[in-house]
């Protein structure tokens, strides 16, 4: 028997966030909290934000790539939202006192020209949808200590997500190969990983498709003018101040975020 309830998690993990305080994982006293149920707390805490006033302005997937899936010892991919809140201008710091412990994390992110709805949708049909590709970063920000949970603890805690960041220059998405798309990440000039798009599901396509797919069996799609951000394609780097991360693409140009 627990006493958790879809209302306790997400007023939980709200209060983590606003306090900017992590806290232990759920499934330790919900251990049968499902995934099922997680996507409903993750979509309660979205409605939350948006009677706030925040607006819904797209999809994120999470552990997309080996890199990421080793790091947090879970290997599905999960999707999660993104609201205009967690948007960062270029060239904007990441203020460490609006954050409980933000890692930041490159990636290649989508703006869609269509709707584009699952179930049967394959990488060629999602590129067909998407308008432009992006450089970006997210900032990802667990609610719970050390980083550490399990898939439905991730799932409801909105898969980390915190902040982010789109590079303003844009390619159309046949304009390049995107598996082959490199990126190098660099602490203060240091390159510390290297990656290419391939990390991600084999091809960031992959994972678009695979966020509509997973999207339909809730009944929603991916909507026309909605970023998708795909995934880290490294492990993150934690987020200090004075520390500047910056994410070099072969094609897709370059993007900085400093810690302030
Ligand atoms: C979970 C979120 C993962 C990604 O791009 O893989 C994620 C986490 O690592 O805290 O955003
Ligand atoms: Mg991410």
């Amino acid at each position: 028997m627990t006493d958790w309830t879809i209302t306790r998690a997400t007023t939980e993990l709200l209060d983590r966030e606003t306090a900017r305080r992590d806290g232990g994982r759920i499934t330790d006293e919900w251990p049968e909290l499902d995934l099922r149920t997680a996507y409903e707390i993750q979509d309660a805490l979205l409605r939350e934000k948006t009677a706030a006033g925040e607006k819904l302005v797209g999809v994120k997937l999470g552990l997309t790539s080996r890199a990421k899936q080793e790091r947090m010892g879970i290997s599905s991919p999960l999707t999660a939202w993104l609201t205009d809140a967690m948007s960062l201008s270029v060239g904007e710091p990441v203020k460490l006192d609006e954050l409980i412990h933000p890692r930041v994390e490159p990636e290649i992110a989508f703006v869609m020209r269509e709707r584009l709805a699952g179930p049967g949708a394959t990488a060629a049909t999602a590129l067909a949808s998407v308008g432009s590709v992006h450089a970006a970063f997210e900032v990802i920000d667990s609610r719970f200590s050390g980083f550490s949970f399990a898939l439905p603890d991730v799932v409801a805690d909105n898969a980390s997500a915190a902040r982010f960041v789109v590079a303003p220059g844009s390619l159309r998405p046949e304009a390049l190969d995107l598996a082959l798309e490199a990126c190098l990440l660099e602490v203060d000039g240091e390159i510390v990983a290297t990656a290419t798009g391939a990390a991600v599901q084999g091809h960031p396509a992959e994972a678009l498709a695979l966020a509509a797919n997973a999207l339909s069996e809730r009944g929603l799609a991916i909507e026309a003018g909605w970023i998708v951000l795909t995934g880290g394609l490294t492990d993150a780097v934690f987020v200090e101040r004075g520390r500047t991360i910056t994410a070099r693409f072969g094609n897709l140009g370059t993007l900085s975020v400093t810690g302030a």
